[in-house]
């Protein structure tokens, strides 16, 4: 037998016990420890958080359209917000990726599947649990959660609702889920690369997810013990954050914000990776300066353990301390500024064509680089004076988490659609979300700056009159950017189920090896490993 027959025997014979197998209908989704599938329960779950979560932005914008009490209590209110930014954060955002790393990852490396595949069944199915109980516990007397997605001690402590056990029990299952994705990120990357498939060989997307995956092992066990510190405060009689027992209040911030801050960049480093893509394919250009962005995204990585104090700016720290914080914030700034520069050297004297991932991946590049910034303002010290706590730092975290990290997600579901449904998708509606999107989240969010420097307060339901015009338009904006999301809804729907076949390579100046295999992608990809040289 040569050793092509035999490695086709051995093929068929996988493909046969794989067979055997296989679930149908419901217990197939239940039981499934395949990657493609679970990064499609990911990538769907994730969407039905972003509605949700749009929703409550809904009703938080309809309350703030005009000064005064409208439509919702004050208490309800705040737990619109706090409700809202945990779905975004934990729900929506953080599955998106894990979803795109599932789908992605082992396709990009030429891997037949995740490492722990068995897990990869568990890290997702726990992750409707822990939700559903959040949701719930807004039904509950005293109602859900209403201290901030920071949950600051003592609003979580001393002063929060009954439902605060079910939202530090949820709060442990999400945390759990995302280490046990990142395990598994980790250990496929190292060990299941194609060979001749080198580190410095990975497309950006595997890099950025592996140097992600280890933020996450960092800082979700601190963020555990933040929640159990909050829950044994509450109900067990300890006083961690409780100044009268002996604790403090600001060493609960030092300890959120150890989390806080990497987490934010567990939110962008997935989205430079997607642009690291696409950029390329449609400028028909390799990447400018790959290994500088290796090592701008590792770089971002270590300082993101060195700012977190740049949020407890006013708590009264030392001189020293603000400086430090100051300096090292800033710093983050260089490797950013040498992502945005490749990515432009990228597209400069390339021949571009916009089809939609690609518009998605420019508007990325620009409202991602305001974000970036309103945060280099943000870190000037004594300047965070004035704008910590107003609609400034709520418009500067939008730009990164929505027209940054979201807009990326929404670059690569396009870019990758074919591959995953077989299909092209609408190119009229896709662009009609498009520029519905970019638009309106401007005008939700660009005036939020100016609010803010006029001192307007975040989070909450009431505000002075001179503030009135500002915050109108700022909800309409809202409200057309939350339409704009059921066009992309609409193009999901119709590519899933039909629409013009998409070749193994959709685009043509798209690199890798997802692309040398089939669209829609078999159930089963490379179980004979490609060649990578
Ligand atoms: C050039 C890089 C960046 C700098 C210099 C920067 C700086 C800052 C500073 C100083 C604050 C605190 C402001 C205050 O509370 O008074 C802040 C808040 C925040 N930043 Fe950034 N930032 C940067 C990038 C990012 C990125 C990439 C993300 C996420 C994708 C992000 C997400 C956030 C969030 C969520 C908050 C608010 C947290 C809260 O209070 O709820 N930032 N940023
Ligand atoms: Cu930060």
């Amino acid at each position: 037998m040569t050793d092509m027959m035999r490695e086709q025997t051995v093929e068929d014979t996988t493909h046969t016990a794989h067979e055997v197998h296989h679930h149908h209908g419901i217990r197939r989704w239940l039981f499934t420890t395949n990657h493609k599938d679970i990064g499609t329960l990911y990538l769907l779950f994730s969407f039905a958080m972003f509605l949700i979560g749009g929703a409550m932005a809904m009703v938080i914008r309809a309350e703030l359209f005009q000064p005064g009490l409208q439509l919702v209590e004050p208490n309800f209110f705040n737990q619109m917000t706090t409700v809202h930014g945990l779905i975004m954060v934990f729900g929506a955002v953080m599955p998106a990726f894990t979803g795109l790393a599932n789908w992605m990852v082992p396709m990009m490396i030429g891997a037949p599947d995740m490492a722990l595949p068995r897990m990869n069944n568990w890290s997702f199915w726990i992750l409707p649990f822990a939700f559903t109980m959040l949701l719930a516990s807004l039904f509950m007397e005293g109602g859900g959660p209403n201290f901030g997605w920071t949950f600051y001690a003592p609003l979580s402590t001393t002063y929060s609702p009954q439902s605060t056990g079910l939202f530090v029990f949820a709060l442990h299952i999400m945390g759990i889920s995302s280490i046990m994705g990142a395990i598994n990120v980790i250990v496929t990357i190292i060990n299941l690369r194609a060979p001749g498939m080198t580190y410095m060989k990975m497309p950006l997307f595997v890099w950025t997810w592996l140097i992600t995956a280890f933020l996450l092992i960092a800082v979700m066990p601190v963020l555990a013990g933040a929640v159990t510190m909050v829950l044994t405060d509450k109900y067990f009689g300890t006083s961690f954050f409780d100044a009268a027992g002996g604790g403090d209040p600001v060493m609960f911030q030092h300890i959120f914000w150890f989390f806080g801050h990497p987490e934010v960049y567990i939110m962008i480093l997935p989205s430079f990776g997607i642009v690291s893509a696409i950029v390329p394919a449609f400028s028909r250009k390799k990447l400018f300066g790959y290994s500088s962005m290796v090592y701008a995204t590792a770089s971002i990585a270590g300082l993101s353990f060195l700012v977190w104090a740049h949020h407890m700016f006013t708590t009264g720290m030392p001189v020293a301390a603000e400086l430090f914080f100051m300096y090292c914030t800033m710093l983050i700034s260089v490797p950013t500024g040498v992502k945005v520069f490749n990515w432009v050297a990228t597209m400069w004297r390339g021949s571009m064509t916009f089809e939609v991932p690609m518009l998605f991946a420019i508007a990325f590049i620009i409202l991602f680089t305001i974000g970036g910034f309103s945060g280099l303002m943000l870190a000037i010290t004594p300047a965070d004076f004035q704008y910590h706590d107003t609609y400034f730092v709520v418009a500067h975290f939008h730009y990164v988490l929505v027209s940054g990290a979201i807009f990326s997600i929404m670059a690569a579901a396009y870019y990758w659609l074919p591959k995953w449904t077989g299909h092209m998708f609408d190119e009229r509606l896709a662009k009609w979300h498009f520029w519905c999107s970019v638009v309106s989240v401007n005008i939700l969010f660009f005036p939020m700056h100016f609010l803010g420097l006029a001192g307007m307060p975040r989070r909450i339901p009431d505000y002075a009159l001179q503030f009135a015009d500002v915050n109108a338009v700022v909800s309409i904006g809202g409200f057309m950017f939350g339409l704009s999301q059921l066009i992309f809804l609409a193009v999901l729907i119709k590519c899933i189920r039909g629409g013009e076949p998409a070749g193994a390579k959709p685009w043509d100046g798209a690199e890798g090896l997802e692309w040398t295999v089939p669209s829609p992608a078999p159930h089963h990809t490379f179980s004979t490993p490609p060649k990578v040289d």
